[in-house]
């Protein structure tokens, strides 16, 4: 008489197994999933640098006979310690930091000016991960500026 008890414990042990397993997927698929999807986990020192980097678009930018625009052009970085940039517009002219194709840093999503900044202006960009961006001055196209970021090198 022990058989049906002990055949029936079985099946509700199955159907437990099924109910948490679907649940779980179920909280995977729903929560867990689009919560790592939407913002990739950065270290916290990649997200607060020791320090900023600030290139600066010196005044005559606007004029394509100056040679130094961008001021310095290549610059770079390393994540955690410098990764965080800062265009200071010291020109008497607006001027962007448009990138010369589409570019996005996983975390803090597309790379450029979302308009111009003006004269005494910023544009601030904080670069998560390793990457390569080659950017200008859409109005000025021979301002040119190189930025190469790569892990610590420590
Ligand atoms: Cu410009």
């Amino acid at each position: 008489m022990s058989a049906p008890t002990s055949s029936h414990a079985y099946g509700i042990g199955v159907i437990a197994v099924i109910v948490a397993l679907s649940a779980s997927v179920v909280f995977y698929t729903s929560f867990y999933l689009p919560e790592s999807l939407a913002k990739p986990s950065v270290d916290e020192h990649v997200l607060h640098p020791v320090k900023e980097t600030i290139i600066d678009m010196i005044p005559g930018s606007a004029s394509p006979e100056q040679q130094d625009n961008f001021v310095p052009k290549l610059v770079n970085l390393q994540l955690g310690i410098d990764n965080q940039v800062i265009w200071t517009n010291s020109d008497d002219t607006p001027h962007t930091v448009t990138p010369d194709h589409r570019h996005m840093d996983s975390y803090s999503g597309d790379f450029g000016s979302p308009g111009v900044v003006k004269a005494g202006e910023n544009y601030e960009f904080l670069f998560t991960e390793p990457q390569e961006v080659h950017y200008h001055c859409s109005p000025h196209p021979w301002m040119t500026g190189t930025i190469i970021v790569t892990k610590a090198r420590f």
